[in-house]
């Protein structure tokens, strides 16, 4: 059964400070250009746009001990850990508009002492081309947005780590509670590591031979009343035919229809509780078209459907 709509709260931040390329930091108002806020009140909902967030400058620096700009990541994923929190305490669904994917820490760990407080279940689901499971020691480029996810398990410096100040003082996040979608780039070190802590991968061989159906009913198998739902969405998930403005683009990344169903199938859920869409780089876009195609995919997101009601697919809502 889905919860009942609550208020989204979009929270931008302007930021490259984590990414190989500069241009991330204009994903917000890219999105904001190609017309987000008025897509999402036209299926009824109310959204906040809170504006932008403000944090330091990129200063173009190569790695140190590992990280590239770590001083600038920590003061930027602190400031979007408040502004998420906020959002969530006011019982609003945060939208986190990108800015590059380290901003998934801030967020992340945000909605996990979110869930902590509550009492809530967390499952997250990390749409990507990308694992960002790599750790100062793995990574081959120092960028911190390669290295979200692993800090979020509990690897990485404690700055970012403890950032979510959990009970009990653990990590934000189990591997158990992620499933990763849409896979298709991993580094050598950081593929061994993935193997080591037991990520739940969808990759991109597994949807060709399974189908994106399948694939969905799987990540979200075991979703309860009780459990909030958080969909990371990096931009560079889609395939470069269709979503041009990325720094880090792969092929064979999902089509726009596989895209839309598993939009759909998350909608589906009624469970998704918020959000973060990261990694579009208005700089390498053509004529903003990859920021008009997220905006399209987080409709369905929200539940924008071709029809009000179409024939019935076999167990197409899952009982429970
Ligand atoms: N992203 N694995 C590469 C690295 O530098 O660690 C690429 C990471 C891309 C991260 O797209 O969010
Ligand atoms: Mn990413
Ligand atoms: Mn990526
Ligand atoms: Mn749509």
């Amino acid at each position: 059964m889905p919860s009942l709509p609550r208020p989204l709260h979009l929270i931008g931040a302007p930021t490259d400070i984590g990414a190989g390329a500069r241009g991330a930091s204009m994903g917000p108002e890219a999105l904001r250009v190609a017309g987000l806020q008025a897509a999402l009140e036209g299926r009824g909902l109310h959204v906040v746009d809170g504006g932008n967030l403000a944090g330091p400058a990129n200063p173009w620096l190569p790695p140190v001990d590992g990280y590239r700009h770590l001083p600038q990541v920590v003061e930027w994923n602190q400031t979007v850990f408040n502004a998420v929190l906020d959002a969530l305490r006011q019982g609003h669904l945060p939208i986190l508009l990108g800015g590059d994917h380290c901003l998934g820490l801030g967020s992340i760990s945000a909605v996990a002492r979110h869930c902590a407080e509550a009492g809530k279940k967390l499952r997250v689901l990390w749409l990507d081309a990308h694992a960002d499971f790599n750790t100062s020691a793995l990574t081959p480029s120092g960028n911190v947005h390669g290295m979200p996810v692993a800090c979020l398990c509990g690897f990485g410096p404690a700055e970012l780590t403890r950032l979510a100040q959990m009970p009990g003082g653990g990590p934000a996040l189990q591997p158990a509670q992620i499933r990763q979608i849409g896979i298709r780039s991993v580094d050598a070190g950081e593929k061994r590591f993935v193997h080591e802590q037991g990520l739940e991968v969808f990759d991109m061989r597994f949807i060709d031979e399974v189908g994106m159906r399948q694939t969905m009913l799987q990540a979200l198998d075991g979703l309860d009343a009780d459990t909030h739902l958080h969909v990371s969405f990096d931009v560079d998930f889609l395939d470069p035919d269709i979503a041009p403005g990325v720094g880090t683009t792969v092929p064979g990344g999902p089509t726009y229809r596989e895209a839309q169903l598993c939009m759909e199938m998350i909608a589906d859920s009624g469970r998704l509780a918020s959000l973060d869409i990261v990694e579009l780089n208005p700089a390498l876009d053509v004529r903003n078209r990859t920021a008009v195609l997220a905006v399209d995919l987080v409709e369905s997101l929200f539940g924008k459907s071709t029809l009000m009601r179409g024939p019935t697919i076999p167990s197409r809502s899952e009982p429970g």
